[in-house]
């Protein structure tokens, strides 16, 4: 990704963050074959390659429309060797022999099967492949593992929370999230982010950011609206004299984290690291609407939440790292720190020549700082 910033007014930028990338992909085919070349290299440890064939990916997301000529990568950034060798065999025969090789690749496969549970990330997943273990099966059973409990969750409810998440369940969600939040503080304001808020029908979980007004709220909230939703499940199995809690207890799984934020921290390199906001990974059960699954005989499904509550003075920043995508964020970040001399990350942005937190009340207002147009939401699918 070597091409200079300023680009002509028709050519792509090699920033996600100067590109607008809608959910329309019509290149579906070359990306899908170059992602699943990025995921193979993460599974690897092999950060560096795997983010050039993202990039790759992520510029061919943001054309208005499919490639019809191997030449006409010439003209777009981030698109090495590798990946217009790949590009080039899809056009001549349809498929990349090289992927068809990855995902027949039993590492890859156990890999990809193992990072699938609520838990289990690429370390993990490589130990147990390393140890000879190919199936759940032998996993629960290999006496030496000691699971977490996220991971013990994420076995247990594997089957619902692998299953995506609609957007009316996120809407569902919603409600009750709200219910819950507001009668802990009624100031307070609960939005939908991530996937979602870009306009994805379907997610793999639903992310809500949490805005309070009064300073020091965003520090209470999250463990308040945890105790509602078990009191509420202690209410009602008191009113109706009731069967068992599994039946009633719509928190299946919980794990809050308490802010480590300071005010004074300058923003992180580390992409990858986790913000210091208070927040809370659930597994919440959301009841059906339609049928009931007769198999499991129950009328609800396990859906991942997360939870974020950052103070009010940083909303805007922990909003726009949470919006995503994970590229858009990871090229905002890049384009602060080598096009304008300053650091970005979910917590602030620094101007290293004036050594000043730029204070931002909304999104608008941090492209602003960084003299980028404004990017909507749906328009950072990148
Ligand atoms: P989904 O849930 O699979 O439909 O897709 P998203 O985009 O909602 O992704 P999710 O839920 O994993 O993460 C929510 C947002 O958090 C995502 O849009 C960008 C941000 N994010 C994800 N991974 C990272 C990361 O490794 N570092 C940082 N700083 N932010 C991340
Ligand atoms: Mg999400």
């Amino acid at each position: 990704c070597a091409h200079p910033s300023a680009t002509p007014e028709s050519a792509v930028s090699q920033y996600a963050c100067q590109r607008r990338t809608t959910l329309d992909n019509h290149n579906k085919i070359f990306t899908d074959a170059l992602e699943v070349l990025a995921e193979n290299l993460e599974f690897c440890g092999n950060l560096g390659q795997s983010l050039a064939f993202r990039r790759a990916a992520s510029v061919l997301k943001s054309l208005p429309a499919a490639l019809r000529h191997l030449q006409e990568t010439q003209r777009l950034p981030c698109l090495g060797e590798h990946s217009r060798a790949i590009i080039e065999e899809i056009f001549e025969c349809g498929s990349s022999s090289r992927v068809e090789e990855i995902l027949n690749d039993e590492r890859y496969r156990t890999m990809k099967l193992f990072s699938s549970v609520f838990g289990v990330g690429p370390k993990t997943s490589e130990n147990w492949f390393f140890r000879g273990l190919r199936t759940f099966e032998q996993v629960l059973s290999e006496p030496s593992i000691r699971l977490n409990r996220m991971q013990t969750a994420g076995f247990l409810f594997y089957e619902d929370i692998s299953n995506p998440v609609s957007r009316t369940e996120a809407n569902a969600l919603k409600i009750l999230v709200e219910e819950a939040v507001i009668c802990v503080n009624p100031s307070a304001t609960v939005s939908i982010t991530g996937g979602f808020s870009r306009g994805k029908e379907f997610g793999h979980d639903v992310d809500f950011i949490i805005k309070t007004p009064e300073a020091g709220q965003e520090d209470v909230i999250l463990p308040a609206v945890i105790e509602r939703f078990k009191s509420q499940v202690q209410k009602r199995l008191f009113q109706q004299k009731v069967l068992s809690e599994d039946c009633l207890n719509i928190l299946l799984y919980s794990d809050f984290q308490e802010s480590t934020f300071d005010l004074r921290q300058l923003p992180t390199h580390c992409f990858e690291a986790m913000d210091h906001f208070s927040k809370c990974f659930l597994i919440i059960k959301l009841k059906r609407e339609q049928e009931t699954d007769a198999r499991a005989g129950r009328d609800w499904r396990a859906v991942r939440v997360d939870l974020v509550a950052p103070p009010l003075e940083r909303f805007a920043y922990a909003l726009l790292g949470w919006t995503g995508s994970t590229l858009f964020g990871r090229d905002l970040r890049r384009f602060a720190r080598l096009e304008r001399g300053k650091l970005l990350d979910n917590h602030a942005l620094y101007d290293k020549a004036t050594n000043t937190f730029l204070p931002a009340n909304t999104e608008e207002d941090i492209f602003a700082h960084l003299g980028l147009e404004y990017i909507e939401p749906w328009q950072r699918n990148a």
